[in-house]
């Protein structure tokens, strides 16, 4: 017997946590993603008047490139709508309208904009306040660093490093140790471009030089340490990289656009195909600190969202191969203590053996499904992956 009627109702469930929470988001019911993050800044526009810029991104929210658009009008407070751009499956229309085909694009008034530099110069161009140093010479320094950023083969070095090998066939023979040294020669020319003007960013302000940089920089330090044992952080070698990552890591804007490092793991791993080192799962190497905030969104958005969780659950997990009746409530129950977990602590379980291996299933498939930022913030991801590691542990 379930004992669902001593837990609360998902409304109610809902209400406590959202007047917790300032997190923003929409339900989008039998489309994917069910559940999208809104602009911060969307309240700032009166009733009748439509955001200034239309995004077209991609549905997991994985892509680096649409992330430094999201985080640019983020820091500027620009309220903006999102199309979502399902890439394994691109509409005809997105392909008739970018040439490239690629996201992200941006739709400002009646002109398309594509290629993530070229949106930010846009933006830049159109809007206040300025993202790039009000010195002229530091200016030049700025607009000549993002021309050159992607040419710099930062990325590529990175990733070439992370796979052990080319992406390119001349280069075949090329062994571990040569990628690397070509990767810390990039790292080396970033700790000197970081030293060049005081402060810990890029130039002498937060500027788009650091947006640019900010997407491969931050998956690097959260996929190398798992996949190839090679720290960023904390890292000696690197000390102004250390304090550009403390830097971009307090800003408000930056903790709405990131990604947790757990999802940027198994993101690396399902779209590249590595596996984790032997020592080095994909996992937090302690408990994290959660604060109550983290956690009040996590229970929200699975207060908001559970009828598209459940059913996600039930298609995708491989739970309906247990022989078990009432999958579905049982689920319920679960998701709701979980829920009840992250808003007030209290931890329960059933005795029912079937019950207890649905719960667990259902928990450990959540663990690694969640996806930060698509779902919920990084912060309150890592408060979910807490909550849920904690129930799954009272289980048996
Ligand atoms: N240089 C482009 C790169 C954009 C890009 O590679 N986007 C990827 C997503 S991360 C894409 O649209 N991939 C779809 C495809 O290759 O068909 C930019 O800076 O905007």
């Amino acid at each position: 017997m379930l004992v669902s009627e001593s837990l609360s109702s998902w409304e109610n469930l809902l209400k406590v946590a959202k007047e917790n929470t300032s997190s923003q988001w929409i339900l989008r019911p039998n489309q994917s993603p069910s559940s999208a993050p809104i602009s911060s800044h969307l309240q700032n526009l009166n009733e009748d008047e439509k955001p200034p810029i239309l995004l077209y991104r991609d549905t997991n929210h994985w892509c680096p490139f649409c992330e430094r658009i999201w985080f640019a009008l983020e820091e500027l407070k620009i309220p903006f709508e999102v199309e979502f751009i399902d890439l394994g499956n691109k509409p005809k229309w997105y392909l008739e309208m970018i040439p490239t085909g690629l996201v992200p694009a941006v739709k400002i008034g009646d002109e398309i904009i594509y290629e993530s530099k070229d949106i930010l110069l846009a933006i830049e161009a159109k809007f206040e306040p300025s993202l790039l140093p009000k010195d002229p010479e530091e200016k030049k320094v700025a607009l000549a660093e993002i021309e050159a950023c992607e040419q710099k083969g930062l990325g590529t070095a990175g990733y070439e490093f992370m796979q052990g090998k080319s992406f390119s066939k001349e280069k075949k023979d090329v062994s571990s140790s040569d990628f690397q040294a070509v990767f810390e020669t990039k790292l080396n020319e970033i700790e000197t471009l970081l030293a060049k003007y005081p402060g810990p960013y890029f130039m002498s302000d937060f500027s788009l030089v650091d947006i640019m940089y900010s997407p491969s920089l931050s998956r690097f330090a959260a996929n190398l340490p798992v996949f190839r044992g090679y720290d960023l952080r904390g890292n000696d070698r690197y000390p102004n990289l250390n304090l550009w990552f403390e830097a971009i890591e307090q800003r408000p804007a930056y903790g709405i656009i990131r990604s947790d490092s757990i999802t940027k793991n198994l993101v690396l791993r399902e779209v590249f195909g590595l596996q984790p080192l032997k020592n080095a799962e994909i996992r937090v190497s302690s408990t994290p600190e959660v604060t109550e905030s983290q956690r009040m969104e996590a229970a929200a958005k699975l207060s908001a969202n559970h009828k598209a969780i459940i059913a996600d659950i039930i298609k995708n997990s491989g739970i309906k191969t247990i022989k078990a009746e009432n999958i579905e409530a049982t689920i319920d129950f679960y998701l709701r203590l979980l829920a009840e977990y992250l808003i007030n602590g209290a931890i329960a379980t059933t005795k029912d053996p079937s019950q207890k291996a649905i719960g667990a299933v259902a928990l450990a498939y959540l663990r690694n499904r969640v996806c930060s930022p698509r779902d919920m913030t990084a912060d309150a991801a890592i408060a979910f992956r807490s909550g849920i590691d904690r129930l799954i542990a009272s289980i048996y």
